[in-house]
């Protein structure tokens, strides 16, 4: 059921880039009109954050600034917003009886208002006053008001890429040493019916002829996975573009193009028979790139990674050789070069997800990778696919987030026998959830998201084997781990 996970698992950026205060900062990638002076930028209110049932009617009013738009978020039917008169009766909590809709027990506001310095934004609702200046809010941390019974959020500012008639997904960004956002992105021609892979320098002025339109990276008409990164630290500081594609040969492979005077010059980084997919890349603070992906050769899937940097590719690595099939990997290069290879497996009969560090400096050229030994995430007789690592050097450990469901998850022979002997796989539309593991030197834990009956989400240990005694104390569960997305598909590998 894997082949057309890759299609589904879309993520349509429609060509908008968001970007919070990290990026205001930069005042290269602004037109800056003075000091401090910062984009309109969009918040997040959220009212009821207790889950308590409160009516928050209320208005909005700003000075120092102004407000641009107002928009309503999770608002059930019987809530209103009134956007002229910058307006709202809204209820929080899920009401006793039979629920009209899904939505969440919160209730909030979209607003979109002036960030600069004098600048003061104020909800006055029937459960108090929220007041805040919105230079004030911290990205990617929610600011808490009432007692923690609602919260404010920044979410960023929106500029338009490109303006086209293709279809475009999967976006990528690289920032340059001048501040100039680079934007790589897929871009579908329904008239040619063909892909193109498009880049735009996205602070070029329209003098400058080098990345004021997009234009392509490649000669292909087919492309997945797009990956973008400014390499630093090499001394040789260059644009690289990597993604997989069948290029002339149809036959899928890896590459990469890096963006020289005389335009972007294509690199085969793969060229083995047989379908190389489901590309992963990530970039070392030591100026390295290293990339993982799916190969489909010797008749099953395995994952092989490569890694460049000082001009040279490693040899590629194997870093997985069951006779099972391995699949989509991710991949995080820790501080200390180190690079952790998270995928699912299907060596037991089901999907399990494995992690693998890899290093680099083996053979004797010193230029070889070497993976260690794999270690278990998540290897239940249920569902688990679409491992998402994440290198934290705090720890010296990897997070990894994946999904779950029940068993046999969303396959088609639902009243065919299964691994476990039972008749049971669960519906494709069932129960799938994101879990988390983490792993460091010592301490091996894995945390399971159950469902609970009114539709949130709650941590509970699953298990826990220290692997030399040493208990496992404070691990938060909020770093960020982004999860693949659940595809699904139908086809003929397991
Ligand atoms: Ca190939
Ligand atoms: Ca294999
Ligand atoms: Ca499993």
């Amino acid at each position: 059921m894997k082949p057309l996970a890759v299609v589904t698992t879309a993520v349509v950026l429609a060509g908008l880039l968001f970007f919070g205060r990290a990026s205001q900062e930069k005042p290269q990638a602004r037109a800056a009109t003075g000091e401090g002076a910062a984009a309109p930028t969009w918040f997040k209110v959220v009212f009821g954050v207790d889950l308590k049932d409160a009516v928050w009617d209320g208005s909005l009013s700003v000075s120092g600034g102004r407000v641009y738009e107002i928009e309503s978020w999770s608002f059930e039917e019987r809530d209103q917003l009134r956007k002229e008169e910058r307006s709202w009766t809204a209820r929080t909590a899920i009401l006793d009886g039979r629920r009209a809709t899904y939505a969440e027990p919160t209730r909030g506001l979209l607003i979109k208002v002036d960030a600069v310095p004098k600048t003061t934004v104020k909800l006055e609702t029937k459960q108090g006053t929220i007041e805040f200046s919105p230079r004030e809010i911290r990205l990617g941390r929610a600011a808490t008001f009432l007692e923690g019974r609602a919260t404010v959020e920044v979410l960023g500012f929106g500029d338009l890429v490109a303006e086209t008639e293709t279809d475009d997904d999967f976006a990528a960004i690289a920032i340059d040493e001048r501040g100039h956002r680079h934007v790589l992105w897929q871009a579908y021609d329904d008239v040619a019916k063909r892909d193109w892979l498009l880049i735009r320098d996205v602070d070029a002025g329209s003098s400058e002829n080098d990345g004021a339109k997009p234009v392509p990276v490649f000669d292909a008409k087919e492309f997945a996975d797009p990956h973008l990164f400014f390499l630093k630290g090499t001394g040789k500081e260059q644009l690289v573009a990597v993604f997989a594609s069948p290029g002339e040969n149809q036959d899928w492979d890896i590459y990469a193009a890096w963006k020289t005077a005389d335009g972007w010059q294509p690199q085969r980084v793969c060229s083995a028979e047989g379908s190389d997919i489901h590309l992963a890349a990530d970039a070392g603070d030591d100026g390295s790139l290293w990339v993982c992906w799916q190969s489909l050769r010797n008749g099953n899937g395995d994952i092989y990674a490569r890694r460049y940097a000082d001009g040279e590719w490693s040899d590629e690595l194997a870093a997985t050789s069951t006779a099972a099939d391995e699949w989509e990997p991710s991949i995080s290069v820790a501080r200390n070069g180190m690079a952790w290879i998270g995928y699912d497996s299907y060596a037991s009969g089901n999907y399990d997800v494995h992690v693998v560090p890899v290093q680099f400096g083996a053979g004797p050229n010193g230029k070889r990778l070497q993976a260690q030994k794999s270690i278990a995430v998540a290897t239940s007789p249920d569902f688990e696919a679409h491992a998402s690592v994440l290198a934290d050097d705090d720890s010296g450990g990897v997070w990894v987030a994946y999904d779950a469901a029940g068993a046999n998850w969303g396959k088609d022979f639902r009243n065919g026998p299964t691994m476990t002997e039972g008749g049971y796989s669960e519906p494709l539309h069932d129960g799938t959830g994101i879990d988390f593991g983490f792993f460091e030197t010592y301490i091996w834990s894995v945390f399971n998201r159950s469902a609970i009956p009114d539709g949130l989400w709650k941590s509970l240990p699953l298990k826990g084997v220290p692997l030399k005694g040493v208990p496992l104390k404070g691990v938060p569960l909020w770093r960020i781990v982004k999860p693949a997305t659940v595809g699904c598909g139908s086809g003929g590998y397991d």
